[in-house]
């Protein structure tokens, strides 16, 4: 260790001690991998009570750790989940973090501290590998040059992306600062706004598809599937929707590789299960629960080449592994692939009520492994944690000190994640199209005059112009409403949420 270091970490293990909390792991620096699954339901897989389906991959971590049952995404949908797991800060307080077009400028600012940066200066090794949805360039983006700002301007040393989602043009890959197969002669243009070249559209040519959109998703087609979005060009660098899982999975194993003798952070955010659900012909009809299952199994598969690259490398043991999801599932979420009618019972949010979008919990809660063989024993837990609270929590492992302005909303808890205590947070907002606030086994749901169900996906919004008062201890499927039954309740968690906002931080 270099003088520095060691005084850094001596400063950090003082902090804890004089916290009252001293324990081994304060100083650690164990490798880091966040998998982070798109739009996986809290009962899609079979260590959370799945029986129609099977994911051995993501069990065999589950019984190797601990599995968390009340853990949650910051939000219901991608784009301010993740802007909130990167920096510690709840995207409601911000404008512009909600679901973005693949043409938006990065929306987090370069410079500011996030979670890669604070492992960077930890001196780890930083990758993020696969759906990225946090905007890139600073707008108006030439997809032909050289794409400032990027990962690689908050903290990431490499990164290797999937510009937005699978649904939205470009249809092509970006790594460090560049998009990947371009050819210079037939350059990338995008629009969100008006048609761009002349490449047939959903909306007009629906004979070429293959897959037909039941919302939206109507724009350039691309592998016979139409997107959200106009593009026009960059053809050889478009990306073939089947093989994705294998490409940023097999980049994902590669960063591992490259980075075996150093510590390392992975940001691995699969394409799996978000739509277009298109699985290489391996995994094809082998759920027997149509695309989104197959989708499922190839989710665990790629979770399973994460797991085995580590146990090839004698890495598994040192390297605090998590896997969760970045919001609650949906069944039709804009094409027709017959998702629905081959669910064959599964239900994808097990207890919960509502899914993707959603303010009851089936929006945020979501399955969450933690998985370090070296330090954290195996078993269930029930505290509740957030994904925001990894900046917190890593940097307290890793010996990282905060200043006040970082991470406003991120906090500790470390102890929940790797020693069994059962203190996690003591109140969590969530955020769906409204705010929720949980204190303990109570979750309060603001009033709100938004739609109470929405037809295209099937789900239920969670919306109700009265204020919402559950008690989930008793009730995890929120099915009955006791707001008049507990007014003080509702007062008090309403004063919480209030005051949470107003101060525009919660971390202290
Ligand atoms: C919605 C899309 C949906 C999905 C979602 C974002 C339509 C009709 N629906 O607007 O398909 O892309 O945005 O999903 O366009 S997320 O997981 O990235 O938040
Ligand atoms: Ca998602």
């Amino acid at each position: 260790m270099q003088r520095r270091d060691f005084l850094k970490t001596s400063a950090s293990a003082c902090v804890a001690l004089a916290a009252g909390r001293f324990d081994a792991f304060a100083t650690s620096q164990p490798n880091i991998v966040i998998i982070y699954a798109d739009d996986l339901g809290y009962g899609d897989v079979s260590c959370y009570g799945a029986t129609k389906i099977r994911t051995p991959n993501i069990d065999r971590l589950a019984s190797q750790g601990r599995r968390f049952t009340n853990a949650h995404a910051p939000a219901a949908t991608c784009t301010p989940s993740r802007y909130s797991l990167l920096t510690g800060e709840y995207a409601w307080r911000k404008k512009g973090t909600g679901v973005l077009p693949g043409d938006a400028r990065m929306i987090i600012e370069p410079g500011r501290t996030t979670l890669a940066s604070m492992l960077r200066q930890a001196g780890y090794a930083t990758g993020a590998v696969g759906k990225w949805h946090l905007g890139l360039g600073a707008g108006d983006l030439d997809w032909n040059g050289e794409i400032r700002p990027a990962p690689e301007d908050i903290g990431f040393d490499d990164s290797f992306l999937i510009p937005a989602t699978g649904d939205r043009v470009p249809c092509v890959f970006v790594e460090s600062r560049h998009v990947v197969g371009l050819n210079p002669a037939d350059p990338i243009q995008v629009s969100y706004r008006t048609p761009v070249g002349d490449e047939p559209t959903g909306r007009e040519h629906p004979e070429l598809l293959r897959m037909r959109p039941s919302q939206g998703h109507d724009q350039t087609i691309v592998n016979g599937i139409s997107r959200i979005g106009y593009m026009s060009g960059g053809r050889a660098a478009r990306w073939v929707d089947e093989d994705i899982a294998d490409t940023i999975t097999g980049k994902a194993v590669s960063f591992i590789e490259r980075n075996r003798s150093r510590p390392f952070f992975l940001y691995f955010a699969t394409h799996d299960i978000h739509v277009p659900r298109v699985p290489h012909p391996r995994f094809a009809g082998r759920s027997g629960m149509g695309r989104r299952g197959d989708a499922i199994l190839e989710l665990d598969w790629s979770v399973g080449e994460i797991g085995r690259t580590l146990d090839r490398l004698g890495l598994a043991r040192n390297t605090l592994l998590v896997f969760t999801s970045d919001n609650g599932p949906v069944v039709d979420d804009g094409y027709h692939d017959q998702a629905g009618a081959k669910l064959g019972g599964h239900t994808p949010s097990g207890p919960l009520r509502g899914g993707k979008y959603s303010a009851f919990d089936a929006g945020t809660r979501v399955p969450f492994v933690v998985r370090w063989p070296e330090r954290v024993g195996r078993g269930t837990s029930d505290a509740l944690v957030s994904q925001i609270d990894c900046l917190s929590s890593f940097a307290t492992l890793t010996g990282q000190r905060l200043a006040s302005a970082d991470a406003p909303d991120s906090l500790d808890v470390l102890p929940a994640l790797l020693a069994s205590s059962p203190d996690g947070r003591e109140h969590l907002v969530e955020q769906a199209g409204t705010l929720s606030i949980i204190v303990g086994s109570w979750k309060y749901i603001e009033p709100s005059n938004r739609a109470r169900y929405d037809k295209e996906t099937d789900i239920e919004l969670g919306n109700d112009p009265e204020p919402q008062l559950y008690d989930l201890a008793d009730d995890i499927g929120e099915q009955n409403n006791v707001a008049t039954r507990y007014p003080d309740k509702v007062r008090e968690l309403a004063a919480r949420l209030k005051a949470i906002r107003e101060q525009g931080r919660s971390r202290f």
